[in-house]
């Protein structure tokens, strides 16, 4: 053990070394940075890494890592909406809401053709009782993340929506992004019994 803990211990210290060297000469700049000055710079050629006797570093990021323009950057997965109780003065609707981009988002409005309006809710305990809030500022999407709208949890609620909200039917819905824009997408309506649900049947302010 001590025997193999050594030269890796060497290597690492060498790699700090001719790291913390680059920082001083350009000349000696290991892959990693080079690419970074070459992109920097774009005017003079990379110079070839000089790793001399360094442990071998990491492939260079590309170019552009972190210039990445993205709009849509929210993929928008497993939408559905409740089929509302006939004559129902709310319908909810749910969907998985995946950001793979690097930049954070946020969901700021629905609109729908077949409600008055659609707002964002959540839910919220109030004494012992689950309550749903709509959300003002809209629901985060940070980057790298995937927020859930499900039964119990966030959720749209069209408001008001318009007779013949039966399963089969999909219904477009557009969603507004702060950062990535309008995505307009469509929503399967599912018939869901009733025992299964608890973001249904809530009172509203
Ligand atoms: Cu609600």
């Amino acid at each position: 053990m001590r025997v193999n803990r050594l030269p890796i211990f060497a290597a690492a210290v060498a790699a700090i070394l001719a790291a913390s060297c680059a920082d001083k000469s350009s000349e000696q700049s290991s892959p990693t940075q080079a690419s970074e000055a070459a992109s920097a710079a774009t005017d003079t050629p990379a110079a070839p890494a000089a790793a001399d006797n360094a442990a071998p570093a990491p492939d260079p990021l590309p170019d552009n890592m972190s210039t990445v323009a993205d709009g849509a950057s929210v993929v928008v997965e497993d939408t559905w909406i409740r089929q509302p109780p006939e004559a129902a003065p709310v319908a909810g609707g749910y969907m998985v809401l995946r950001n793979s981009g690097a930049q954070d988002d946020r969901l700021i409005a629905v609109r729908s053709e077949v409600a008055r309006n659609v707002e964002i809710h959540e839910m919220v305990m109030e004494g012992d009782m689950m309550k749903m809030r709509e959300m003002a500022d809209g629901l985060a999407v940070p980057a790298g993340e995937t927020v859930m709208l499900k039964p119990g949890g966030f959720h749209l609620m069209l408001m008001e929506p318009e007779a013949g909200l039966v399963a089969g039917k999909r219904i477009p819905l557009t969603l507004v992004f702060e950062r990535g824009g309008e995505q307009v997408v469509e929503f399967d309506v599912r018939e869901v019994s009733a025992d299964a649900q608890e973001g249904g049947e809530h009172g509203h302010d």
